[in-house]
Formats: structure tokens, sequence, C-alpha cells
């Protein structure tokens, strides 16, 4: 429902109109001036395209995130994959006639591909691919920093099909001096400006010259939604996924570090040093974030569940560690106490999530937590409480807790 619908609903309680979700409200003369119905604050918004659990935390733009728990299937359905958009969705958009321009400074020619074209030309790939938001688990950091405030559901790690970026810009011929690979999508900033776009960003060549860098077409194996970048994005697995341009309409290979929008400033860049928590960094003490650190996700039970006592609960979830793979995962029952190791899958290709699994006994009745805890192959671990503050308040990989009540 969007706010001025709610607002409508709001004035109406206490007058006339006195039905919610198409049902009389009962006793609706009785509710007090300025209280609404509370099944209008449960359910605010819902997402088009998306699970009636998607938490809505934007509309203009639209950005939703995944509840732990919706992200249990093995394979993100695009139902349930978070969306971060920074400007306006594109309208109109006609694959027919869309192209994609390669070109820049260390670009050898400039070539214009049909989609039509990109998909005769070049082999075609399919890899399930993690996608998480820079800014995932925000709303953990105190003081609290500025951006959307995502919890646990910024990431996705669904199949996703296209061309080898490195098979296109091939073909176009890169210069010895490239360094930096930059896109520019089609959306469009939200103040209406179209000299400005809302976000440009890229990688280190070596990055996009990887085999699973894609420049994709298709999701689980069908069109990208274009909530998702229909009908063409890029896909760069384990690092930011503001990386991972969507209604991708050129790409550059760039002589210098790409200086697109959100390349600057706080925008996806990190201090070097460690920082008092709320203290300004001069801009030369940033770096920009890469690959993402290493991180889990209990996915099964939800946060609250209620067990009986005696019972074996079957927990289970995924981890990652960007351009790394996840040696092991650990759950605890007693606040870090002690730990137990899971069951830990190898992943489906090189920069998919890992599944895990463990099986937990609770000594007695009353309240728990389920902690888990991911370790990658370069032996760092996640962190139990927060890791370093940061002014944007990204990287949040502390370990993700859900309550537990065995009676
Ligand atoms: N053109 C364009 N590409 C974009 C964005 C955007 O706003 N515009 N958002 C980026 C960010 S910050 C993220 S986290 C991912 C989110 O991808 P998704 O919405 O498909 O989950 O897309 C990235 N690519
Ligand atoms: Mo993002």
């Amino acid at each position: 429902m969007n706010n001025k619908r709610r607002n409508f609903i709001k004035k109406s309680i206490g007058t006339s109109l006195l039905t919610v979700l198409g049902t009389e409200v009962v006793f609706a003369k009785h509710l007090p001036e300025g209280i609404q119905p509370i099944i209008l604050d449960e359910k605010p918004t819902e997402a088009p395209g998306k699970h009636k659990e998607m938490l809505v935390l934007n509309e203009r733009p639209w950005n939703v995130e995944a509840p732990p728990h919706l992200l249990d299937d093995a394979i993100t359905p695009v139902d349930k994959m978070f969306i971060r958009n920074n400007g306006n969705v594109p309208e109109d958009i006609n694959p027919d006639t869309w192209t994609l321009t390669i070109e820049g400074e260390s670009a050898k020619t400039r070539k214009v591909f049909t989609l039509a074209e990109l998909k005769k030309k070049f082999k075609h790939y399919t890899y399930q691919i993690q996608l998480e938001c820079g800014g995932n688990g925000r709303s953990g950091f105190a003081p609290q920093t500025a951006g959307n405030q995502w919890k646990e559901g910024a990431i996705s790690c669904a199949e996703w099909t296209g061309v080898r970026v490195k098979d296109v810009l091939a073909n176009v011929g890169i210069k010895d001096d490239a360094v930096y690979v930059g896109y520019y999508g089609k959306d469009r900033h939200l103040s209406g400006d179209t000299t400005k776009v809302p976000i440009s960003r890229g990688v280190p060549i070596k990055k996009a010259l990887e085999d699973e860098s894609l420049i994709a077409w298709a999701v689980n194996g069908q069109d990208i939604p274009v909530m998702h970048g229909f009908p063409l994005r890029l896909i760069f697995g384990g690092w930011a996924a503001s990386v991972s341009g969507k209604w991708v309409e050129k790409i550059v290979i760039r002589n210098k570090v790409h200086d697109g929008e959100k390349m600057d400033g706080t925008h996806y860049r990190v201090p070097i040093f460690p920082i008092e928590p709320g203290s300004k960094v001069p801009d030369n003490e940033f770096k920009i974030i890469e690959s993402l650190p290493v991180k889990s996700i209990i996915t099964y039970p939800k946060s609250g569940a209620i067990i009986e006592e005696s019972r074996t609960l079957e927990l289970r979830g995924h981890a990652w560690a960007g351009d790394l793979a996840v040696s092991t995962l650990q759950i605890s029952i007693d606040f870090g106490a002690t730990w137990q190791n899971a069951e830990l899958l190898a992943p489906k290709n090189r920069l998919a999530w890992q599944h895990w699994s463990a099986k937990v006994k609770f000594p007695r009745r009353g309240y728990y937590e389920v902690w888990a805890k991911a370790t990658d192959t370069a032996g760092t671990s996640q962190p139990m409480v927060m890791p370093a503050w940061n002014p944007a308040g990204y990287l949040n990989n502390s370990c993700h807790r859900i309550a537990i009540k065995v009676v």
C-alpha cells in the first residue's frame, strides 16, 4: 500500500469509511482518535514482483531486502532477491534496439553490440554468483550512518547467464595501459536531471577478466526482471554489488581508476586505518572496497522459533567470503562460549555461497540464541560483535544471531 492510501485510511478512521483489507472494522467507532488499525503498520508496502514478506526500506528509489528465513533456497528465486536502486528504473526498454557500447582510453577500438550480436558472437556461461550490497548490515553500526538501514538480507545468490566480460573486451581489444573497467546504465538520476547519472562504478581490469565476470541477460533461466537490470547487466561476484551495473549500455576500459558517480568520497570507500566511531576521515585516507569479507546467515529456523525440549533442531544457512571460499562454519548456543562445527558443502562454482547445516540439542528449557560464524580459506573469521565502524556503514560481517525458545 502506498503512503497516500495509508494516510487516506488513517484520516478515514473515526469518521465514516471503516473498511480495512476489504473487510469491515466492526468496532471502528471505539478506535481512539489518532490510533489506526495496527494491520496497516504491519504490512505497509509490497514491492512489485516480490514475495509478500520482503522488507521495503524505500520506494523512491526501490530498496528492498529479504528477511533471513526467506533466503533458505539453495539458489535465490527472483521474488526473494533484494533490490538496491540508486535512481529511477528506466522506462520503455526495448531489447530489440538495446545496444552495448565498449569504448574508453584503453580500448583499441570502439564497438557497439546489439543483444542478438552478443548472444551470437560469444560463448554463453552460467554461474551461481553471490551479490551482496556493500551496505548490508548497516543498521548494526553505532553511531548510525546515513543510507539504507539494511539488516541481514541484502544478499542473493542466483544463477546468472551471459557472456564473459573478458571475451567481449578481447574482441574490442585492450591496450597495455588498461587498469580499470567502468559501467554506465540507463537508469536516471532521482532529481530528473538528465545530465546526471545515479551511479557509474567499476572494477580493476584484473577482476573484469576473471572467468566468472559476466555480461548477463538471464537469471535462473529467465530474462532478468526490470528491477534487476533488464535486458543486460554486469555480474562481478564477491565484491560490493554496486560494481555489478544494471541496465548496462556502455562499458569503458580506463587507463586510470574509473572516476564515475559514487567512486569517490565516502561512497563504497572505507578508512585505511581503524578510526574512532563517529569521527571524520581525510579524503586521502580512504580506500575503495573490493572483495567483501567472510559472512554467513542462518536461514532456518526463523528467529523466534519455539521448539520442544528433547527435540534435535536442524539448522541451516549459507556462508560466503568475497573472492575466497569458506573453510569452516561453526555454531554456538551459549553466546560464543563453545562452538561446534557445522557440515559445510563446497560451492557450486567459485563465487557462489556455500550451504551449511547443523544439528543441535538444548540442555533444558529456556531462551537461547544460535550464533553462526564462518572462517574463510585465509583463516579470517567473522567478528562476534562488530567490525570497524566507518563513515558510510559498510562491511558489517558480524555473526548472525537468531533467538530460540525451548519449551
Ligand atoms: N545502473 C545501476 N546499477 C546498479 C545499481 C543502480 O542503482 N543502478 N545499484 C547497484 C547496487 S548499490 C547494488 S547493491 C546492486 C543491487 O543489485 P540488485 O538490485 O539486482 O539486487 O546493483 C548495483 N548496480
Ligand atoms: Mo549496494
